[in-house]
């Protein structure tokens, strides 16, 4: 039997000898953008925004294929822009500078983009940003424009993924975000500088630094406003919901956080929780009386940020490791009681944007922090560090700035069973334990040691002595019975 094969080429042969034979000429053959509501083709997508008969509220239809030539796509009238398909309709090392409003943008790879103006950079109102692969970008998307839209996009592979910036001369205000994928970037998603943004179930995974909100401006511009958004628990941080708390009273965080941002708050509980690779782990704003406690920050750009007009918190018992900065406390932020955390490996420990006071200790013995790279005389001991003999405590203060000091920091890493503060939980604790033996009465009686209360119940009892077993890290407590 004989079969009758027709290839794609063989089409296109029949198709141009028809061609041909009927001097028509091939509308899409060699110019890939089309116009859909004049009906008129184009070789770039420029010409088909530049041209005259391309009016504001146009589609431009953009086959699949490599788009590349140019430094960027000018888009100064109201069009939608719609690519193929968007695995195959490739815009290359070229961006696309949208400055007119209401402006679409759909159905696009746009990748290798290397400098301002960004792969996306957009100036203009009610931008909508949906369906497409931003990937090996220096910035992929960089919205100014007040109402715009950024919807089902895999924003993956670059310096910046989303970076959400207000303008300088006026308010950018209610964009939203929903159904991104914003992975292995350096930074996520930046919030700076805007307003009233609302974020869901977008997916942040691998990126360096997951997410960001910050304000901009000069100290009177410093809005309460600025850190004003709805972002829920659908959006997650490495598969960990996003915890973005705004007039929040009384609460705890739930421990699966995968980022914790909490706004104009007061009586905030944050504990046991496990925060990595955010730009900032913790962001405390406009928040008062509030505790972070048995916390691991770590590997981010600012461990935990104080951030503005934050006063009265307390930071204990916690552990800020490989951070850039492990602690920001930034404008007028005071009265923080810091103390018996280890501050570990951080590139700067801590950051003052001015000197306002703050506590960086629990008076003597209870002592402050642990700051790794400092190192000093530990030959004496008391209130005074006068009396001789060691007691694990530095006998100079840790000194940040003129108003911040810490006047016992701790020789080792701080751990609530090693009571006598040696860098290990073994015999000599259990033994301090015995001897400041307080059980019942609550805390404040005659002789009780908050120091030896490890479970901080008020007593110090069998439950204490329980926890040095528990976190012993000497050699073994016996011979083991076979
Ligand atoms: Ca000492
Ligand atoms: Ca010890
Ligand atoms: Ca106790």
């Amino acid at each position: 039997m004989k079969k009758t094969v027709t290839s794609p080429i063989m089409l296109m042969l029949l198709m141009s000898m028809l061609t041909l034979a009927f001097g028509v000429q091939a509308a899409s053959a060699n110019l890939p953008v089309h116009n859909k509501n004049t009906g008129l083709d184009y070789g770039t997508i420029q010409e088909a925004i530049d041209a005259p008969e391309t009016l504001n509220g146009h589609t431009i239809l953009v086959d699949a294929g490599t788009y590349s030539g140019y430094e960027y796509v000018n888009v100064y009238k109201r069009v939608s822009l719609v690519g193929e398909n968007r695995k195959t309709t490739v815009i290359d090392g070229m961006g696309i500078w949208v400055t007119a409003a209401n402006v679409t943008i759909t159905n696009f790879t746009i990748r290798n983009r290397g400098h301002a103006p960004n792969a996306i950079d957009s100036m203009g109102e009610n931008t909508t940003i949906t369906n497409n692969i931003l990937t090996n970008n220096d910035v992929s998307l960089m919205i100014h424009g007040s109402n715009s839209m950024i919807t089902d996009n895999v924003i993956a592979n670059g310096s910046w993924g989303v970076y959400l910036q207000g303008k300088s001369t006026d308010v950018t205000r209610n964009i939203g975000m929903s159904n991104n994928l914003v992975a292995n970037n350096t930074n996520g998603i930046m919030l700076e500088g805007v307003h009233n943004c609302r974020l869901r179930n977008n997916t942040l995974n691998e990126n360096l630094f997951s997410i960001s909100v910050g304000a901009t401006g000069t100290v009177g511009e410093w809005m309460l406003s600025q850190f004003i958004h709805d972002v829920d628990t659908s959006n997650t941080v490495n598969g960990k919901p996003i915890y973005y708390w705004v007039n929040q009273h009384n609460k705890q965080v739930p421990e699966d956080a995968g980022w914790v941002v909490i706004v104009n708050s007061t009586d905030i509980t944050m504990k046991n929780l496990e925060i990595t690779r955010n730009y900032e782990g913790i962001n405390l704003q406009f928040t008062k009386n509030s505790i972070i406690e048995d916390v691991r920050v770590s590997n981010c750009r600012v461990g935990i940020m104080v951030g503005l007009y934050s006063c009265d918190n307390m930071i204990i018992q916690s552990k800020i490791e490989n951070n850039d900065q492990g602690l920001y406390l930034d404008w007028q932020t005071t009265r923080n009681s810091i103390h018996h955390n280890s501050f570990i490996n951080n590139t700067k420990q801590v950051y003052t944007s001015r000197s306002y006071p703050n506590i960086w200790d629990d008076g003597y013995p209870s002592g402050g922090n642990y700051w790794s790279g400092y190192t000093d005389a530990d030959l004496y001991s008391g209130p005074s560090q006068n009396q001789p003999g060691s007691d694990n405590i530095w006998d100079h203060p840790y000194v940040i700035d003129s108003n911040n000091q810490d006047h016992y920091p701790f020789v080792n890493k701080w751990s609530a069973a090693d009571v006598n503060h040696d860098g290990v939980v073994d015999v000599l604790d259990a033994a301090a334990i015995s001897a400041h033996w307080h059980p019942g009465p609550p805390i404040g009686s005659l002789g009780f040691d908050s120091n030896f209360d490890i479970n901080g119940d008020g007593s110090i009892d069998v439950l204490d002595a329980a926890l040095v077993s528990a976190y012993w890290t000497g050699p073994p407590k016996g011979p083991s019975a076979p």
